[in-house]
């Protein structure tokens, strides 16, 4: 599992920014097994998609909600499960619940959100500074526990969780020019007004305005120097050797000359800003590329590779500039859409694609059902085993929740929730608004025209509000998930992530 992966950047799922940036290695499983179309997240931020991803419930049955909450991890969950029918349980990188992994045999995570260079790790009661790049440890741990520690007589269930390519995008050295030459398609809605859509109008999360020019887009005060620009986390950059900090000046060096050679403003700035947020994010995806690569080669060199299931995914999509955005949280396209590919040699069939509505909830009674373990009542999703079988399954899911809570937070995207069928989504935005969205994926992919309350679209829109209920209702949704914010606090929040 990698941070932050849109699937606008998995060269698999085919989009254009990917073919110029492709991901071979992480190609290889949709090549040798299955990928899915229409897999989605109920909450579009980290740890509760890793808190879904571990329970097979949803934030509020899990209790999981925002990022900066504590997980009860005295719960049940997937790796225990796992543990209980026999299966050795390891994980190697971000957590990011809060407290220790339970349900783990072995496990050696980074600490908090973890940083690109010389991260600091997590094992036991220890707390180790590890030299190096976070992409390549975290794959060195994984190959080290495979070779090592892995018990040859018992099945297995590792996680790898990369921290790229989170924020704030420092690629591995190797990679630090790479897509330098490339000019990425600026998306058609990178300036985007959001007519009728009051929470994209109020969110601080453009690349234009509101990622920082130092920390983020590596931007310096001057031409000939070396001095960053805003930069208000300097552990990211103060945590590097003398040595891979002169390397990555010296990179940087004449980009950011030729930048003040250029003399942009206005709409060139705002392009020239997503061009180095996108040479920047897919040099990082690109080490996670070579970490997949060397697994898969592991699996298939040790014999390994026909009986395990290998899965690919991330916590959330990510915006490339959709909508002039980076982040995710909104239940727009983008960060809803989680990528996930599979491949299982012995059981999946080579190359099919999956165009069922899934969801994270789906993962952990897929893996116990895989196991033949027995898969518990209390989890909410479905085994997606028939789906990768093939058989028939008819209408395997009609449409999917969403509930997203962290506001007002980094970013101040508004509290929402709503439905995505396979044709439309009815969004609710609340809080300190109270604003409905709704949209003909079909006519409007870019989601850009808000079709709530149009005539011609009354009696879909009678129809999802009835669906959202029902889905409430089946996912045992009370009352209590829709509080909202004293004002004083969200004025004060504005005020503080400005
Ligand atoms: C950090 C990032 C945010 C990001 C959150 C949550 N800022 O706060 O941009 O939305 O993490 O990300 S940073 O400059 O400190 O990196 S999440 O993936 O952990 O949910
Ligand atoms: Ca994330």
């Amino acid at each position: 599992m990698a941070d932050d992966h849109a699937e606008q950047a998995i060269s698999a799922y085919g989009h254009p920014v990917s073919q110029l940036a492709p991901t071979p290695n992480i190609d290889r499983i949709a090549q040798n097994g299955a990928k899915f179309l229409n897999n989605f997240c109920t909450n579009s931020i980290c740890g509760p998609s890793r808190a879904v991803i571990l329970t097979g419930k949803f934030s509020h049955m899990n209790g999981f909600r925002m990022n900066g909450e504590k997980f009860d991890g005295s719960q049940a969950t997937l790796p225990k499960y796992l543990h209980q029918a026999g299966y050795q349980t390891a994980i190697t990188g971000k957590w990011h619940l809060d407290g220790e992994p339970q349900g783990f045999d072995y496990w050696n995570i980074l600490k908090d959100q973890g940083n690109y260079y010389n991260p600091d790790f997590i094992k036991g009661k220890d707390t180790t500074r590890i030299e190096g790049y976070a992409t390549d440890i975290i794959t060195d741990m994984a190959l080290n526990w495979l070779q090592n520690d892995r018990k040859k007589d018992q099945p297995f269930f590792l996680m790898v969780h990369h921290k790229a390519p989170h924020r704030n995008w420092m690629p591995p050295l190797r990679y630090i020019n790479k897509y330098d030459s490339i000019q990425f398609p600026v998306p058609d809605t990178y300036f985007s007004k959001h007519k009728n859509q009051v929470a994209a109008q109020e969110q601080l999360q453009t690349i234009y305005e509101d990622m920082y020019e130092g920390h983020d887009l590596k931007m310096v005060v001057e031409k000939g120097s070396d001095s960053l620009r805003h930069n208000p986390w300097t552990t990211d950059f103060d945590r590097m050797s003398s040595e891979q900090r002169a390397a990555w000046n010296k990179a940087y060096r004449p980009k950011n000359d030729a930048f003040f050679d250029a003399d942009l403003s206005g709409r060139e700035l705002a392009e020239w800003k997503f061009q180095r947020y996108m040479r920047d994010y897919m040099g990082c995806v690109a080490a996670v590329d070579d970490g997949v690569g060397a697994l898969l080669d592991y699996l298939e060199k040790s014999g390994l590779a026909e009986n395990t299931i290998v899965v690919y995914t991330t916590d959330q999509g990510f915006y490339l500039g959709e909508k002039g955005f980076f982040d995710k949280r909104f239940m727009y396209e983008q960060s809803l859409d989680m990528p996930l590919l599979m491949q299982y040699p012995a059981r999946i069939k080579k190359g099919i694609t999956v165009d069922a509505l899934t969801q994270n909830l789906d993962f952990a009674p897929t893996f116990l059902d895989f196991a033949n373990a027995k898969i518990p009542e209390e989890m909410q999703g479905k085994s997606l085993k028939p789906l990768l079988m093939q058989d028939s399954v008819g209408n395997f899911r009609d449409a999917v929740y969403y509930h997203y809570y962290d506001f007002p937070a980094f970013h101040m995207v508004k509290r929402q929730y709503g439905v995505r069928t396979d044709r439309y989504k009815l969004i609710h935005f609340y809080d300190d608004i109270d604003e409905w969205e709704l949209y003909d994926l079909q006519k409007d992919p870019q989601e850009e025209e808000n079709l709530y309350d149009h005539a011609e679209y009354a009696e879909i829109q009678k129809q999802l509000h009835q669906k959202l209920k029902d889905l409430q209702q089946q996912y045992q949704v009370t009352e209590e998930e829709f509080q909202t914010t004293p004002p004083e606090e969200v004025a004060q929040a504005y005020k503080n992530f400005a």
